[in-house]
């Protein structure tokens, strides 16, 4: 997956170059430019002497040493000064130069902290939100795996405050748990009978099942001539109904009149899985892969179910991870990194790969 936020100590994170939160001296400091020093050992220190420091905004290379990545990149994120002296600026610089320095040496997975978020002291949620930011910028245009990584669980109080209406939308409906299923056993009852689907089309919103078609089928024969040129739409219900996952993706990517890259892409997927799907017409995604699709589309409510039942999933009310999902589908936002640092808030999987 191209972006992922994960929660670990960044010092032990096996990837090409992790990323340190550095001052202008580059001589290390404390929080986790203490903690990449210490883990890198002294070597890191002498590199560091040879650099000439860094500006803020800026970025510089070294080896890891005894850490576990290839390379250390020292950026210098800027002191929070309550927002208006050009701190969101320069934070995204800090993103940007730190990843052109990444590709230059052609690494393929980056570690970065939340720069500037510690002793600097930019707000928490915001400075998530600008990597997030930057990150997804520069991965439009390049390929890289990109962590950021959050340290400090319990200090990181970004629910609350940055979704607290998503948070009153969970509580309406997961209090209301099992009312869902309930409705969703009465609409399965009183999914769309052979006559329905033949005046109407199939109705995949309504989420028919293949059982409740197959009655159908079998009764067609004696049907007379007007219901026999009528069963031919539920030949094409049936085809519809036997569309695979990646069949339906793939004629959606088309019909939204997508390139392929766009639509992994958006979906924060990474090409080789996308690669995977598109050749092999049985393939079974993840839950959240199957979603994140569903997003890049920009699928309505129903067109997501029916794309998860493909692929052998549901949405519900018992599901935390379902409500927030629905939340951001039924107001029409349909940007993944904004999703995914709502589900980190809310401790649930993310979406993508
Ligand atoms: N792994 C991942 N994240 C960490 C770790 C770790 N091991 N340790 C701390 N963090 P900070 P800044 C998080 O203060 O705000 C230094 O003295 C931490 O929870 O390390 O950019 C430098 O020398 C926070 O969210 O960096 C500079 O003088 C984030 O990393 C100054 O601090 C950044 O916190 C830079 O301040």
């Amino acid at each position: 997956m191209p972006i992922q936020i994960v929660r670990n100590d960044i010092t032990k994170m096996k990837v090409d170059a992790i990323v340190n939160a550095a001052n202008n001296s580059l001589l290390g400091g404390g929080g986790v430019d203490g903690a990449i020093h210490k883990a890198a050992g002294p070597k890191l220190l002498a590199e560091c002497r040879t650099l000439g420091g860094c500006e803020t905004g800026d970025a510089k290379i070294t080896r890891g040493y005894r850490l576990p990545c290839r390379y250390v990149i020292h950026t210098v994120g800027p002191v929070w000064q309550g927002g208006g002296s050009g701190e969101r600026e320069k934070l995204i610089s800090c993103y940007k130069r730190s990843l052109e320095l990444a590709k230059s040496k052609r690494c393929e997975t980056v570690a970065f902290p939340l720069i500037s978020s510690g002793v600097y002291g930019y707000p928490k949620d915001e400075a998530l939100n600008v990597a997030v930011g930057a990150v997804s910028e520069f991965l439009a245009d390049n390929d890289m795996t990109v962590y950021i990584v959050i340290f400090d669980r319990a200090a990181y109080q970004i629910g609350e405050k940055l979704f607290k209406d998503i948070k009153e939308y969970i509580d309406d409906r997961y209090a209301d748990e099992h009312s869902d299923s309930v409705s969703e056993r009465l609409r399965r009852m009183n999914a769309p009978s052979v006559h329905t689907l033949r005046e109407n089309g199939p109705v995949f919103g309504a989420a028919p099942m293949a059982a409740d078609y197959a009655p159908a089928a079998k009764a067609a024969p004696q049907a007379s001539p007007k219901a026999a040129a009528k069963a031919i739409s539920l030949d094409d219900a049936l085809k519809q109904l036997d569309e695979s996952f990646s069949e339906m993706l793939l004629r959606k990517i088309d019909e939204r009149g997508m390139t392929d890259a766009q639509c992994y892409k958006k979906a924060n997927i990474d090409r080789k899985l996308f690669s995977k799907i598109r050749s092999d017409r049985h393939y079974k995604p993840s839950k959240p892969t199957a979603i994140a699709f569903a997003i890049a589309l920009e699928l309505s409510l129903s067109e997501t179910k029916e794309m998860l039942e493909k692929a052998g999933f549901a949405l519900s009310h018992s599901s935390k991870f379902d409500i927030i999902i629905e939340y951001f589908i039924e107001r029409g936002n349909y940007n993944i990194f904004e999703i995914n640092e709502a589900l980190f808030a809310f401790d649930q999987a993310l979406l993508g790969a």
